[in-house]
């Protein structure tokens, strides 16, 4: 008996390496922890009235935001331990397997569980009230978003301390990903933690798409609304028709792996190369979803920081709506080198090279926008200025890439590694960092200490160069990506070391960051204003942090920039717009049913992972009673009294003035 159970306790936990007998141990003292402090300050009931079982948009946001810093922190972890491995020639830091495991979970943790997270996060706290709307359109299904993709994140990232992680890349290509050559469990893993958190995602799409077309402001039109909204519904038309093809992509390859069905094993008649177009048919949609959002913080930072109005607002528009559907006509480019033959692979070569028409249009327009304007050199505008030229010389390298007999050279080198990570850290990370830093007052009613943050910004650029442009070289000096060690004689050596300097620079500047944000909160400096930049759109016309409705009174929508335009007219002396009168407001109740529901899919996930059905037939079974007790809920909603609001809004604009 016992040594049955000794035998199950080494399949079930991942076993034999420090580093990892590390995590576990911490893991588990960090759970302790957290136990005993909710417990000892009495904060169970708190926690699950305010925030597991909450249906704002706002404070969904919040908790998207924290799990997407966690997430970055776990795969900026992930990063350094591959940097260091690749430091110097001939090093025994990973075993190759190890080395396997970390890049996947780095990749996918990166893209999908740090970087949509933090757009979603972001999404949620700012279109609403940039819009003039009281919350998204189906608030309940927000939460079940937010859940489902937390517990899909949860699922992937216990691979790697029970099971094992996944080590196929962080797209999984069969026939690697197949059992024939991935008998453990780490493919199950990935394939039910992207599969719960994609489900969210998807959600989460239409919940914007709708919310965008249907809840705006009085006199709000489209061609009025702030570039920020128009850059969430580009990307959520986006996710709308890429995330589908995921869904069905893994359940393929969970169908070939759990009841030996042959769609992408080559024995039998499948075809691996239908799973590589299948998989890139979303992923390069994918990384288009993940960039816009950013070009849309960019184009409102600037407006605010230049004190303009932004350039060319038609031109950015029709831009991002048309990248936002380009991006679906490029993906072969991803394996111009597997035999399609000349004529396809020019006609995505071309494609691949139009997109960089309306990137940069943007650019220029951004450029005009700070032409003779004003300029304050905030923390949100610095990394804007910052994001200018790294993302030109990221694309640059990218159309490098799209020539495609070029791309037989440059193929998988270290020269793709350099570029994704420019455009995804340059574009991306910084863009929502920007965004971040932007809305903070915002979202918490405090400002983050500018003096740190600029720290924090120099040490992320410096880090960045010294990181990624030695990789260029190393690319066109022949060292491909995923390798785990080379030798001496390649002579890779040096700049492999720079680089991997450039990687703890970074490292050191996420730690400023993480110092930055307790010092504010220690030392807060209230933003009592609602508006400290002195911004253009209507998030800035009501108080920090905003009253759970919102708005008081819907505000009636005249210009672009509204608020910019009531500021003007206000200074110049003209008397405010006439405001409608108070009425009882019409909110959501708060649902356990989203994190009830999707703690269950986690269950089930787990159990088909492991196989176990006796776990996930019940956890499913679960899942349905959740979805009929929603169905038989009534009392979802409630009015706030006209009393409550002008108690709230009377306390609120005490604390502003
Ligand atoms: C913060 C600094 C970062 C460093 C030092 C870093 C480093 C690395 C390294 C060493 C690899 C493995 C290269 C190989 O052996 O093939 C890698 C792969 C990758 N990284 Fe990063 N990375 C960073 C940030 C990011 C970010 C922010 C993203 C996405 C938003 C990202 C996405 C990826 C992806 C998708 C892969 C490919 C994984 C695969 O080959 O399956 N990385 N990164
Ligand atoms: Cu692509």
């Amino acid at each position: 008996m016992l040594d049955h159970i000794k035998q199950f306790a080494s399949e079930f936990f991942v076993t034999g390496d420090p580093l990892i007998l590390g995590a576990q141990v911490s893991i588990a003292l960090a759970t302790v922890a957290v136990v005993f402090v909710l417990t000892y300050f009495h904060k169970w009931g708190w926690l699950w009235r305010e925030w597991l079982t909450s249906v704002d948009h706002k404070r969904i946001g919040i908790m998207y935001i924290i799990c997407s810093l966690l997430m970055l922190f776990r795969g900026g972890v992930d990063a350094l331990l591959m940097r260091l491995q690749l430091a110097v020639p001939n090093a025994h830091f990973l075993e190759p397997e190890h080395y396997n495991q970390i890049f996947t979970t780095h990749g996918v943790i990166m893209i999908l569980f740090m970087a949509m997270p933090l757009m979603f996060g972001l999404f949620n706290v700012v279109v609403p009230l940039q819009i003039g709307a009281r919350d998204v359109a189906y608030p309940f299904l927000n939460s079940l978003s937010f859940w489902m993709f937390f517990w899909g994140a949860m699922l992937f990232n216990v691979s790697f301390i029970i099971g094992g992680s996944p080590d196929a890349g962080w797209l999984s290509y069969p026939p690697l990903s197949e059992l024939s050559h991935s008998p453990g469990i780490g493919q199950n893993f990935y394939i039910w933690g992207i599969q719960i958190s994609g489900i969210g995602s998807l959600a989460t799409g239409i919940n914007f798409i709708v919310t965008i077309l249907k809840m705006r402001a009085p006199g709000m039109k489209l061609m009025k609304m702030p570039m920020f909204s128009w850059s969430v519904l580009a990307s959520c038309v986006a996710i709308i028709f890429a995330f589908p093809i995921l869904t069905v992509t893994l359940a393929l390859l969970f169908l070939d792996r759990f009841l030996g069905a042959h769609f992408f094993t080559l024995a039998s008649g499948g075809n691996p190369m239908m799973y590589i177009n299948l998989i890139w048919m979303w992923g390069h949609p994918e990384v288009y979803i993940v960039v816009l959002p950013a070009f849309g913080v960019f184009s409102d930072v600037v407006a605010t920081f230049a004190k303009k109005k932004l350039f060319g607002y038609k031109s950015m528009v029709f831009a991002m709506m048309s990248i936002s559907i380009m991006s679906f006509f490029t993906w072969l480019h991803h394996f111009f080198t597997m035999g399609t033959g000349a004529d396809v692979n020019v006609f995505f070569a071309i494609t691949t090279m139009i997109i960089a028409i309306p990137t940069g249009v943007k650019i220029f327009n951004w450029l005009f926008t700070m032409f003779r304007g004003r300029i304050t050199f905030s923390t949100p505008m610095m990394w804007t200025v910052a994001f200018i030229p790294c993302f030109v010389v990221g694309g640059m390298t990218g159309v490098l890439l799209s020539v495609a007999p070029a791309d037989f050279q440059f193929h998988n080198s270290y020269f793709l590694i350099a570029h994704f990570h420019q455009v995804l850290i340059g574009g991306v990370v910084f863009g929502y960092f920007a965004g971040l830093y932007y809305w903070w007052p915002k979202i918490f009613g405090f400002k983050l200490n500018e003096h740190l943050g600029k720290w924090a910004f120099w040490f992320w650029n410096i880090g960045f160069y010294v990181c990624f442009m030695p990789q260029y070289f190393l690319g066109l000096m022949g060292m491909t990506r995923r390798t785990y060690t080379y030798d001496f004689d390649m002579g890779w050596g040096p700049l492999n070391l720079i680089s991997t300097i450039g990687g703890f620079l970074m490292g050191l500047a996420f730690l400023f960051q993480v110092w930055q944000i307790a010092h504010s909160i220690k030392f807060m400096q209230r933003d009592t204003t609602g508006d400290p930049w002195n911004g253009r759109t209507l998030e800035w016309s009501i108080p920090s942090p905003a009253p759970l409705y919102n708005f008081a009174v819907l505000p009636q929508v005249e210009a672009t920039d509204d608020w910019w335009e009531t500021k003007e007219k206000l200074a110049a002396g003209e008397k405010p717009k006439p405001q409608g009168p108070i009425e009882p407001i019409h909110m959501p109740k708060n649902s356990a049913i989203p994190f009830v529901k999707s703690t269950l899919w986690f269950f089930a996930g787990f159990g088909f992972v492991w196989d176990w059905l006796w776990l996930a037939i019940p956890a499913m079974i679960g899942i349905g009673i959740c979805m009929l007790a929603r169905s038989f809920s009534y009392d979802t909603d409630y009015y706030i009294p006209v009393d409550e609001i002008r108690q709230t809004e009377a306390k609120m604009r005490r604390a502003t003035v």
